[in-house]
């Protein structure tokens, strides 16, 4: 599985070098090139749970280590190379936080405001708590609680991740679902800490619990100053978090909410719930398709439709297929959020096409079996042909006036500009005139169509109104 064997690298692999690099560019604040000067342990968990997040596809990786992480770049193109090689993995871009709640919990990110995800996932979950600056004790147990949603949520695929407090990280190792550990904070303080975290498979329950022991009873210190984590005065002094992962259920449809909270616990103080995680699921392709167009054509020139819908996330883009004269298909338009395009063929050619749309979440249609839309160009006479050759039409691309030069058997004919949308802009009659100007500079800039005509015969050019 390449992307659990991403977000594991980056919790073992990558977390240790990050705190170091972290260190020691707090000790040169001016070498930062990104203008941030204090980065702290807390921001660094902020960051690397962006950046686990970064590897699931979907989201951009590499804007996020640009932007928080700093460092590391190896380790996140590594990941994105692992998970991406196909460009048909959209990234989404994830805008990172400069600062936080405590006491929060974040999750997987996804499309949109119901952060749509595909569901088959790994969802990483971080929970932060903060013993505020204006507390007036160190806190000496802290408890938090996270009930998982069984029916929604694979339970056996739950592993813990690190758990951290002040500016220590304990790194528990893969596939665990309990774990104790003991950390000794001698002799700074008097203490050991224990941190006891489980799952209790039967209810969905998951808690960590921290307790200041005394190193010699190993029972709750008896000192009512003595605590493991001070007011958070001085960042992360006061911080801590837990960080696990999880996989949802495969039985999940489309529009299902997974939502996750946890409540935190400070001694005997009142309860802190957390503001609450929710993605929701999108298992459904897009539907889309090129819209019919006329059997013939009589401009070699026309405008080709598309249109879709998508239940769940909605349509990202749109990539339009084309095949000429019954040869296979190719990709005319990749990846566009345009719903149509001035197509340029050939005089006396066919033309199929198909759309392939492609969901927020990255799932794609399907290709059809027959053509969305087909259509001939019809042929012109020889005489059309080397009128097209003489016809002028200049400068093009064009900022204020096109001038075009008629050839002797169309001065007296009609100009039509007319818009990617297929609607006439500007119409204008020219009898007996070798040049024809037109002013363009009150339209739209874009792609034109311009048809001249004189009722017997066609000419069709391009022009750009810049
Ligand atoms: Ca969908
Ligand atoms: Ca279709």
């Amino acid at each position: 599985m390449p992307i659990a064997g991403c977000v594991y690298n980056l919790l073992t692999g990558f977390f240790d070098p990050l705190v170091d690099a972290v260190v020691t560019r707090k000790k040169k604040p001016d070498t930062n090139p990104f203008g941030l000067a204090a980065i702290t342990t807390g921001s660094l968990l902020w960051g690397m749970t962006k950046a686990t997040v970064g590897c699931i596809p979907g989201i951009n990786a590499p804007k996020i280590i640009a932007t928080t992480l700093l460092v590391g770049t190896t380790y996140l193109t590594t990941c994105t190379e692992t998970l991406s090689p196909d460009d048909e993995i959209p990234r989404k871009e994830v805008q990172p936080v400069a600062s936080f709640d405590p006491n929060d919990k974040l999750g997987l990110d996804g499309a949109g405001a119901n952060k749509y995800i595909q569901g088959t996932e790994i969802f990483p979950y971080l929970i932060r708590f903060e013993n505020k600056p204006t507390a007036t004790a160190a806190a000496q147990t802290v408890l938090i609680i996270d009930t998982l949603d069984k029916t929604k949520l694979d339970l056996s695929s739950l592993q813990l991740g690190f758990i951290s407090f002040n500016n220590r990280i304990i790194n528990i190792p893969p596939g665990r679902k309990n774990y104790t550990a003991y950390v000794d904070l001698r002799p700074a303080q008097d203490l050991t800490v224990k941190i006891e975290a489980k799952l209790d498979e039967r209810s969905g329950v998951l808690t960590w619990l921290y307790t200041s022991l005394d190193p010699t009873t190993r029972k709750l210190t008896q000192n009512p100053d003595a605590g493991f984590l001070p007011p958070n005065k001085t960042t992360p002094e006061g911080e801590g978090g837990v960080f696990f992962t999880i996989r949802p259920k495969n039985n999940l449809i489309t529009n299902d909410d997974i939502k996750n909270r946890a409540y935190i616990y400070f001694d005997n103080n009142e309860v802190i719930p957390t503001p609450t995680w929710s993605n929701a699921i999108d298992k459904m392709p897009p539907v889309s398709q090129v819209s019919s167009l006329p059997q013939t054509q009589a401009d070699s020139i026309f405008t080709v439709r598309w249109s879709g819908n998508d239940e769940g996330a909605g349509i990202s883009n749109y990539s339009v297929y084309v095949s000429v004269n019954n040869k296979p298909y190719t990709r005319w338009l990749n990846k566009t959020t345009d719903t149509l395009a001035l197509f340029e063929g050939k005089r006396d050619s066919t033309y199929r096409f198909y759309s392939i749309a492609q969901d927020s979440t990255g799932i794609l249609e399907a290709v059809p079996a027959t053509a969305d839309a087909t259509t001939t160009i019809a042929k012109v006479t020889g005489l059309e042909e080397d009128l097209a050759k003489q016809v002028k039409v200049y400068p093009n691309p064009v900022v204020h006036t096109l001038i075009v030069e008629l050839p002797q058997p169309l001065r007296t004919a009609t100009l039509t500009l007319i818009n990617v949308h297929g609607g006439i802009v500007s119409k204008m009659e020219g009898k007996n005139r070798m040049e024809l100007s037109l002013k363009v500079n009150q339209f739209a800039k874009g792609l034109y169509l311009l048809r001249i005509t004189d009722g017997k015969s066609i000419v069709v050019k391009k022009v750009i109104i810049e």
